[in-house]
């Protein structure tokens, strides 16, 4: 692929880059005050997001800031089950509640007749980002689509919210394989479809959040995250060869490997807890690197998070990379930090 006018892709499509480009996950959120002002008037978290004005403007908010080399659009990873039919509320100050899958039965209600309707404002809010990161001068800056992995979604739907262990989860995909793998495949079909039509909408990347990745041992790894990833990425691939996929497998360990070799993405989100050394010598290679700065090294700022920046950019900016923080940006993290770590990408 030649090189482009947009250093974030050029570097997913495997360039080593003369400046390092540069996004944080969660940039658009309660640690900017200009986030905070319009959530207070908006309502809720789904009436932002299901706002194509509002997801727009929350989706610039950052780039305007701190002129990052990707938008990241403004959405959630449980819009999926949400558009599928199950319940899904967000209370202030606590995370997703939603009414949770117990059995086979809870599986077979899940509905795809009203999906494409219910996602269309997230494909609206693509469109008018484009067009705002064009007219406001961010020609350079890319647009990322996302959503979560089948596993990270299914621990949500059938625990009903967050988990520390996903035991529930786990325990049903051990006991109930085939229903699990049901639940699995409607997953597979339903993340392909919506992360082409974000691409059909603007998006020229995604990025797929696998946030409890990690909570697998090796085999249900390969069977839960490695294989539905595969079909998902051969699934987008089909429609959009050109478009690059980001995997991002947290927790994942030395199973890093097998997922980039199993699944095909073309870039791979870093955790923090990945050795740099071994990521450079080992990923590489395959996949272009996005990571890892710890948040809270961006939380305390100051001579500790240059010192964590450098070594990060140091060790990596060999091959193909973009820079990022290893997991979202912390709600609490100082605007002046946000600002102090760009400067320094900046000047590298
Ligand atoms: O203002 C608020 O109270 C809402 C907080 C919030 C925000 C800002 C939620 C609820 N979702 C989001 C936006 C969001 N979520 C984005 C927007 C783009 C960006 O700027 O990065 C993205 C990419 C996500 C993805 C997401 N949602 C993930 C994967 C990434 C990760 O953080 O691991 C997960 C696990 C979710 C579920 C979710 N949605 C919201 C919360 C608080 C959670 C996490 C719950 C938990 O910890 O289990």
């Amino acid at each position: 692929m030649l090189r482009t006018d947009k250093p974030f892709l050029d570097a997913l499509n495997g360039h080593v880059t003369d400046k390092i480009p540069f996004w944080f996950m969660r940039q658009a959120g309660r640690y900017l005050p200009e986030y905070r002002d319009l959530r207070e008037s908006a309502g809720g978290f789904l009436e932002m997001a299901y706002n194509p004005d509002i997801a727009t403007e929350i989706t610039m908010q950052p780039i305007r800031r701190f002129g990052m080399d990707a938008a990241i659009i403004f959405s959630d990873i449980l819009t999926i089950p949400h558009a599928l039919g199950q319940h899904l509320e967000f209370a202030q100050g606590e995370g997703p509640k939603l009414d949770p899958i117990n059995e086979a039965s809870d599986i077979s209600r899940l509905d795809f007749s009203k999906f494409d309707q219910h996602l269309a404002p997230v494909y609206q809010a693509l469109k008018q980002t484009k067009a705002a990161l064009t007219s406001e001068g961010f020609a350079n800056t890319a647009l990322i689509g996302f959503a979560g992995s089948p596993w990270t979604v299914a621990t949500y739907m059938i625990e009903g919210g967050s988990s520390k262990d996903f035991f529930k989860t786990k325990s049903f995909a051990y006991a109930q394989e085939e229903e699990f793998s049901n639940l699995i495949n409607i997953l597979i079909e339903a993340t392909a479809s919506y992360l082409i039509n974000q691409i059909a909408a603007g998006a020229e990347c995604v990025q797929l959040f696998d946030s409890w990745a990690g909570a697998l041992d090796s085999n249900s790894f390969k069977k839960w995250v490695i294989k539905p990833t595969k079909q998902i990425v051969d699934l987008v691939k089909d429609s959009h060869p050109d478009v690059p996929i980001i995997g991002f497998p947290r927790m994942a360990g030395t199973n890093y490997l097998d997922y980039v070799q199993g699944t095909g993405v073309n870039g791979i989100g870093l955790d923090h807890q990945v050795n740099l050394k071994w990521a450079a010598r080992t990923l590489q290679p395959l996949a272009c690197l996005q990571g890892n700065l710890d948040p809270a090294a961006l939380m305390a700022g100051g001579d500790a998070l240059i010192l964590a920046t450098e070594q990060i950019i140091t060790e990596l900016r060999q091959g193909p990379f973009v820079f990022n923080l290893g997991h979202g940006i912390h709600k609490d993290t100082p605007v002046e930090h946000v600002e102090q770590l760009v400067d320094l990408i900046k000047g590298m």
